[in-house]
């Protein structure tokens, strides 16, 4: 057993997290059929939003975010490389992770030196095989497979999925992202459902949804939820009541369509008509949580993020909301019993009452510690928290990668982090006088990396 010793046990310990086979449960990869949407190499790692936003803090004044974007993604690449490589200590987590990426591709010495030149040799290489390539990343980062974010309402995304899906590597996944149904926003929504032929109407959003998820074929929809979302503690079904407030932020403040059933409302001579969207329009309840229902689909949110903090740096410039209000993940899981919902937030502030619902709630699971959580010190005490309330079942992370060559190092830190808490919580389990073999740890380790995941979404 791996209770003997300290250093035993951390060898137990770092064996089984190194050899786990990991699924990514939410990522921005795309495959390499996806031609130009399938992001790797160095330009883009160098380019990564988060390393934009860090290059701003040591930009002249003259290299405004204007100047910056004009400029051709080659150069951009090399002017962060210079300013966070060569001027300055590649210290931060998400500089660390270039050079950690770079290290585990065998281009130590190319680092040591600052050879940029060298190290775009090195990617020539890949440059007509991106399929070869592909593969060995995942086999490298021990990535069994990865969850996409496919963007129904982008233009760019959809011409790979119609009107013929490119078939795609079994290493990805699909996920359906819906967040103007969540944000309100209907305008979006309408534009999609005219330029596709859909009318206007709850019961054309919902057509449109379920053809999207025959289309792509995805593990769950999500979201990431706007600043203002908010759920009223209403029951759904039981039509209008004075406390029915549902979403606020561009929804209605009561179920007004909810009060003639299924997408329908009243006409004047009292027929019934199909339900016009509009800014009143339920959209969460109405379209979004029907479909999933009927679909039987989970719907992953992320809580917490504020975008266009500073707009002029573009995806570099979205933050943090300093808490958000939990209740609204309460209320969802409460209303709506029967579907699966999946969380994580982006403030640390709001990381124990996740943990607290979460435990109260089984049609809930935690995952991943969210962008500006995904540091080290971070990620050890909020994995800690959640495996001293939750045991292991929960994800302990995800890898939110855009850029393939990123699962390299996003995941090796991870799993640095994860045998330094997985060490602390067996020695203090095992001193209970437990019994605890490789197998219990292997299995431990399997539910945080992907099967507890798997067991919550009924793959198992
Ligand atoms: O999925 C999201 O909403 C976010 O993770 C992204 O918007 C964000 O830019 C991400 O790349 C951060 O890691
Ligand atoms: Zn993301």
């Amino acid at each position: 057993t791996p209770s003997t010793s300290s250093s035993e046990m951390l060898g137990w310990v770092k064996s089984e997290v190194a050899n786990a086979d990991i699924i990514d449960l939410h990522t921005h990869l795309l495959p390499s059929t996806h031609g130009m949407l399938h992001l790797r190499g160095i330009d883009e790692l160098l380019t990564y939003h988060y390393l934009i936003a860090e290059y701003f803090l040591t930009a002249p004044v003259a290299v405004t975010p204007e100047v910056l974007y004009k400029k051709t993604k080659q150069k951009q690449a090399e002017i962060v490389w210079q300013a966070l490589f060569v001027d300055r200590s590649p210290m931060s987590e998400a500089t660390r992770g270039v050079c950690t990426v770079l290290q585990r591709l065998g281009l130590g010495e190319a680092l040591r030196r600052k050879d940029l030149v060298e190290i775009r040799k090195f990617y020539q290489k890949y440059r007509a095989n991106p399929e070869i390539f592909e593969e060995m990343i995942f086999a490298e980062a021990g990535v069994r497979y990865a969850i996409m974010t496919n963007i129904p309402f982008d233009s760019n995304e959809v011409s790979h999925w119609r009107p013929k899906t490119k078939p795609y590597s079994g290493r990805y996944r699909s996920a359906l992202r819906v967040d103007p149904l969540l944000a309100g926003d209907t305008k979006t929504l309408e534009k999609a459902l005219s330029l596709n032929g859909y009318k206007n109407t709850l019961e054309g959003a919902k057509q449109y949804l379920r053809d999207w998820v025959d289309t792509m074929k995805p593990e769950y929809m999500m979201a990431s939820t706007p600043k203002e979302f908010r759920i009223g503690d209403g029951k759904v079904g039981g039509g209008v009541n004075e406390d029915d407030m549902n979403v606020v932020g561009g929804f209605a403040e009561a179920t007004k369509s909810g009060a003639f059933g299924e997408g329908c409302c009243e006409g004047d001579g009292g027929e019934v008509l199909p339900t016009i969207i509009d800014e009143d329009s339920d959209l969460l309840s109405e379209v979004l949580i029907k479909v999933c229902e009927e679909k039987g689909l989970p719907i992953a949110l992320k809580i917490g993020c504020v975008r266009g903090v500073n707009p002029r740096l573009k995806s570099a410039g979205d933050g943090v909301v300093a808490f958000a209000d939990t209740e609204c993940l309460t209320r969802l899981c409460a209303r709506f019993p029967n579907v699966k919902f999946l969380a994580t937030f982006l403030s640390l502030n709001n990381q124990h009452e996740a943990i607290v619902i979460t435990s109260k709630f089984p049609n809930l699971h935690l995952y991943g510690c969210w962008w500006f959580v995904n540091n080290p010190s971070m990620i050890k005490d909020i994995t800690t928290m959640r495996v001293e309330m939750l045991g292991c079942n929960f994800t302990f992370q995800h890898s939110d990668c855009r850029v393939l060559d990123q699962l390299l190092y996003k995941w090796a830190h991870s799993r640095g982090v994860l045998c330094k808490v997985l060490v602390e919580e067996v020695k203090k389990m095992v001193e209970t006088g437990c019994r605890y073999t490789v197998r219990d740890l292997r299995r431990d380790v399997k539910m945080l990396t992907g099967g507890a995941y798997e067991e919550f979404m009924g793959n198992v």
